[in-house]
C-alpha cells in the first residue's frame, strides 16, 4: 500500500516524497528508490521530523494510532490508511490528539469515496428521494492467510461501513452479524445495520476465489441505483466472452487512489482536510466493534453514538 501511495504522490506536480520508513531496511531502501527519497527504519522519527509537511501512514494496522498521534502532535497533516486504529479506545486517542492540535489534520484512507463508480451513485441518488436501503457486497480476493473475524472487519468490512455512512449521511444505531465458517473460520459475513433515521444497510463479505469484486446498490423512495463495474473490454475467444474483473483492490481502485492522493495534497496546500476524517474513522470503528460483539453474542448490538467534541461530530 505504501508503494501505491509513493507512486501516486510522486507523480503530482510539486510534491517531493522526501523520506520512506520501513522497519525492514531493505524494504525502506527499495521503496525509497521509487522516488529518490531517503530511507529510514525509524517511522516515529520520520513522523516527528519538523522538516516534513505531511506524512502518509501505511504501516501495519496496530501502529496507525500511535504514528498518527506522533505526527499530529507536531501539527503535521496525515493521510492514514484505514483503519484509524485497531480498537475504539485508540481511535478516540487519535481524535483527542487532533482536537488538542486545534485543527483537523487527519485524512483517512477510505478511498472508495473517490471511486468514479461510487461517485456516480452518490450523484444519482440525489434525484431519488430519501434513502431506504444500502447494500454493499465485498468479495475479497482469497488471502494467503486465514484472517480472524476481527481482521476481516477492521481491514475489509470497515470500507462498506464507511460507504453506507457516506452515501446515507446518517449513523448506524445497531447491527446484527451472522458469520458462516467453512474450511476457513470466516468464509462469509452478513451484517444487517439499522440506521438512526430508520433506513437499513446490508453488508455482505465473502473471501472469494474468483477475483476482487465490489458492488453497491442504493434503494431510495423513488428509485434504485447500482454502481457500474469499471469499463473493461469484452473479449470473445474460444466460444466464450470474457470480461476482466481483477483480483485485487489496486486494480479495482486505481483511479480512486490517484484521486485520493491529489485531493489530499490539494487539502494540505490549502491547510485543510477535504476527504474522510478521523471522526469517520472512529465512527466506523465503533460500528465494527458492535458488529464483532454481535457475532459473538448472536444478538443485535447497539452502536455507541457519534463522538462529539468542541463542536466537531
Ligand atoms: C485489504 O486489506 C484492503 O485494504 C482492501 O481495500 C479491502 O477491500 C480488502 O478486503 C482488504 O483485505
Amino acid at each position: 500500500m505504501g508503494r501505491e501511495h509513493i507512486t501516486n504522490l510522486a507523480a503530482i506536480d510539486g510534491v517531493e516524497v522526501a523520506v520512506v520508513a520501513d522497519v525492514v531496511a531493505t524494504a525502506a531502501l527499495d521503496a525509497a528508490g521509487l522516488c529518490n527519497a531517503a530511507a529510514s527504519t525509524d517511522a516515529f522519527a520520520v513522523a516527528r521530523d519538523p522538516s516534513l509537511d505531511a506524512i502518509v501512514i501505511a504501516s501495519p494496522d496496530d501502529t496507525h494510532a500511535n504514528l498518527t498521534i506522533a505526527a499530529v502532535e507536531r501539527g503535521a497533516f496525515v493521510l492514514c490508511e484505514k483503519p484509524l486504529a485497531s480498537n475504539v479506545a485508540d481511535a478516540e486517542r487519535v481524535v483527542a490528539a487532533e482536537v488538542a492540535a486545534g485543527r483537523p489534520l487527519v485524512q483517512l484512507g477510505f478511498m472508495r469515496q473517490y471511486d468514479p463508480a461510487h461517485l456516480q451513485v452518490a450523484t444519482a441518488i440525489g434525484e431519488l428521494g430519501a434513502i431506504r436501503h444500502v447494500r454493499s457486497a465485498h468479495r475479497n480476493t482469497n488471502h494467503q492467510w486465514e484472517r480472524p473475524l476481527e481482521l476481516v472487519f477492521s481491514q475489509s468490512l470497515i470500507h462498506d461501513v464507511h460507504t453506507a455512512r457516506w452515501l446515507m449521511g446518517t449513523e448506524f444505531s445497531s447491527v446484527t452479524t451472522q458469520v458462516v465458517s467453512g474450511p476457513r473460520p470466516v468464509e462469509h459475513v452478513v451484517v444487517l445495520g439499522a440506521m438512526a433515521d430508520g433506513s437499513t444497510v446490508t453488508i455482505e463479505f465473502v473471501e472469494a476465489t474468483y477475483g476482487y469484486d465490489i458492488d453497491v446498490e442504493v434503494t431510495c423512495e423513488h428509485g434504485m441505483v447500482t454502481a457500474p463495474q469499471p469499463a473493461q473490454p469484452v473479449v470473445r475467444f474460444e466460444g466464450a466472452g470474457h470480461q476482466h474483473i481483477g483480483d485485487d483492490w489496486f486494480g479495482r481502485f486505481t483511479e480512486a487512489y490517484r484521486a485520493e492522493a491529489a485531493d489530499w495534497i490539494a487539502g494540505v496546500r490549502a491547510g485543510e482536510v477535504r476527504g474522510p476524517t478521523s471522526i469517520d474513522g472512529l465512527a466506523a470503528q465503533r460500528v465494527v466493534d458492535a458488529a464483532i460483539r454481535s457475532a459473538v453474542s448472536g444478538q443485535r448490538e447497539a452502536v455507541s453514538p457519534p463522538f462529539v467534541t468542541s463542536g466537531r461530530t
